[in-house]
């Protein structure tokens, strides 16, 4: 695992250097989801495929920008499922990125995701990384090394509200859960990358994250494999919850096809509580 967390810390610096240096313009391509890719999106995507081609525990690579699964080490051990550049389209604006890694033992199911890892690309270049044992870690980079910074443990009550999704295609009940919110004093902080909304979350302590089921895309926006399970699995290992619309854990989820989407809830007790109240949920 450590081969594999020290190739993402190549590749964040690597990445990092494409964002301030490469041409923040569209490709002539889409992706399997249908989206424009922008030359930053496959620059980075090339990057990580390189990047673990020569670390033989990697079985095969899954990623956001390309169809199927790309296999690598018939010995391998993990397959890695990874976003390379999400958020890319907050580039050209200058806003925060990141890249998302979840890694499986196995068949791609969340109850086989064994360790998962993000890179905030902001400010300064900040990376989490989670396995089965104890919280998750943070690392601030400097002059090219990740230095530790601590451990992130969440409380149980934060005052972050995170609500993504088009208001006009929200569902009557979230509407009321996240004006309940806002009642009880939350904050709104969505910039509209997921890695620094959910990172803020979790450096401050707690609040939620949403992006439920809308009218224009029931089944969310946000991938499983490469999106929602990863940070599940952190939020979970900081002593948070992660949740569907029907109270279910993510990690429980057993994608169909690599590009599935979910709706999805990530927070602090206090704030899942009440979701479940409101969206009626039985567990
Ligand atoms: P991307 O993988 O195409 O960049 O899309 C994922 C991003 C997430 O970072 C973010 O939470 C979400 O899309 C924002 O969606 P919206 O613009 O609908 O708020
Ligand atoms: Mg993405």
């Amino acid at each position: 695992m450590l081969t594999i967390f020290d190739t993402i810390k190549d590749i964040a610096i690597k990445i990092d250097h494409e964002i301030k240096t490469e041409d923040l313009g569209y490709s002539d391509s889409s992706n399997t989801s249908g989206e424009e890719q922008l030359k930053l999106d496959v620059k980075s995507d090339y990057i990580v495929e390189q990047a673990f081609k020569d670390v033989s525990i990697v079985k095969a690579l899954v990623s956001e920008e390309k169809d199927g699964v790309l296999e690598l080490h018939a010995d391998g051990k993990y397959t890695v499922c990874y976003d390379p550049l999400d958020g890319s389209s907050l580039a050209d604006v200058n806003l925060s990125v990141g890249s998302i890694f979840g890694i499986y033992e196995g068949e791609l199911t969340g109850e086989n995701l064994v360790a998962s890892a993000y890179v905030v690309y902001g400010p300064r270049i900040e990376l989490v990384l989670a396995t089965k044992e104890g919280r998750p870690k943070h690392y601030r980079a400097q002059d090219g090394l990740f230095n530790f910074i601590s451990e992130i443990t969440l409380k149980d009550k934060g005052n972050i509200n995170a609500p993504g999704g088009t208001q006009q295609h929200w569902a009557e009940y979230h509407k009321r859960y996240v004006d309940a919110l806002f009642k009880d004093g939350y904050r709104l902080r969505y910039s509209g990358g997921m890695v620094p909304d959910l990172h803020q979350i979790l450096l401050k302590g707690g609040g939620i994250f949403s992006y439920p089921g809308t009218t224009d895309r029931p089944k969310g926006k946000l991938r499983q494999l490469f999106e929602v399970l990863p940070f599940a699995f952190i939020f979970e290992q900081a002593g948070g919850h992660a949740i569907n619309e029907q109270g279910i854990r993510l990690l429980d989820l057993v994608p169909a096809h690599p590009h599935d989407t979910t709706p999805c809830f990530f927070g602090t007790t206090y704030e899942m509580v009440a979701l479940k109240a409101l969206y009626r949920m039985k567990i």
